[in-house]
């Protein structure tokens, strides 16, 4: 059985809107080759009793027992991701860690935060304090990451409609200004909450753009369509990758535009009309100056992640 489900239409890159043209057309779709594998951790933060467990039991469908965090503090659950894309299926390994949530846990938490891609922030609906302290404590949690981290807010308990203590505004503009994606979800009802993974799934594997429909299974392994992106949307994402790299104050963000403008001067390409085989050379410019100013195994994984678009449209 699967139902529909929308996976929103990213706003994300609208200070590139410049570098936009009309979208590319959809290719037929092709035979599934052998699925390409990745394996990706994510964690879920917010304050105690704002229902992480609760929605990570929601998504595994599975008797997720939390006797582990209330004794070491962090537990790790598996859950494979399936997409479906017209380059082929791609499987994804959700590593989902689920932490003890109250503050000062400072070692398990960072235990639990090092090498993590992409996190669920979490609070709760009817606590106005657990939005303030995503601000004040978890999200600086994550700031100090070397690379940027895929993330989704979530304002959850929506079913307790009249208990609700945090209008819609106050969300827009927490998510706005952490450029995450933000959902109101219920453990209790589902509500949301496939929705809210597979976009974070999603945004690992192929980086905030635009993406299509989305289908989830009810059981067993889940599949997802999405809508071939196009060069310009590939562009997009390798641009805003680049100057989201914390350059550890080395490079300010104009000595940043102009690397990446000469990155894309020597490829020789039109932004308009962009190739992929001239974005290759972008990707591999882009490498050899960051070289520079980050560190060699950063820009190693910049390079394996940019050539993992790369892929979707070659
Ligand atoms: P935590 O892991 O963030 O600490 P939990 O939070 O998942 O343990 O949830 C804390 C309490 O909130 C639990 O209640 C849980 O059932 C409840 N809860 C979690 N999500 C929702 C939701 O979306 N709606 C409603 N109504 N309740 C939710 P108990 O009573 O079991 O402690
Ligand atoms: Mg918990």
């Amino acid at each position: 059985m699967y139902h529909i489900l929308m996976v929103d239409i990213d706003e994300y890159l609208s200070k590139f809107e410049h570098f936009r043209a009309d979208p590319p057309s959809p290719k037929p779709t092709q035979p599934a080759n052998k699925p390409k594998k990745y394996k990706k951790k994510v964690v879920l933060l917010g304050d105690g009793a704002v229902g992480k467990t609760s929605l990570i039991r929601k998504f595994v469908h599975d008797s997720f027992d939390d006797k582990y965090i209330t004794t070491i503090g962090s537990k790790v659950v598996k859950k494979e991701l399936r997409f479906e894309t017209p380059k082929g299926a791609y499987l994804l390994d959700l590593m989902v860690w689920d932490i003890i949530g109250q503050h000062g846990y400072r070692t398990v938490q960072n235990m639990a935060l090092a090498d993590v891609e992409g996190a669920l922030i979490v609070c709760d609906l009817t606590r106005p304090e657990t939005l303030e302290n995503l601000e004040k404590y978890w999200i600086p949690k994550l700031s100090g990451k070397r690379r940027p981290v895929a993330l989704i807010m979530l304002a959850n308990k929506a079913d307790l409609v009249e208990q609700r203590a945090i209008d819609d505004q106050a969300l827009i503009s927490m998510a706005a200004r952490y450029n995450a994606v933000q959902y109101t979800t219920s453990a209790k009802t589902g509500d949301n909450v496939d929705t809210a993974f597979f976009k974070l799934g999603i945004q690992l594997l192929f980086g905030p753009g635009k993406m299509g429909r989305a289908r989830v299974g009810k059981d067993g392994v889940a599949t997802v369509e999405m809508e071939p992106s196009g060069a310009i949307n590939v562009t997009d994402r390798i641009i805003s990758d680049f100057l989201a790299q914390d350059a550890g104050g080395q490079a300010i963000s104009e000595d940043k535009m102009s690397i990446l403008r000469e990155a894309f001067v020597m490829a020789g390409i039109d932004l308009n009309d962009p190739k992929p085989s001239t974005l290759k050379e972008v990707v591999s410019n882009l490498a050899q100056m960051e070289a520079y100013f980050l560190p060699k195994e950063i820009v190693q994984e910049n390079l394996r992640r940019r050539k993992g678009w790369l892929d979707i449209i070659l």
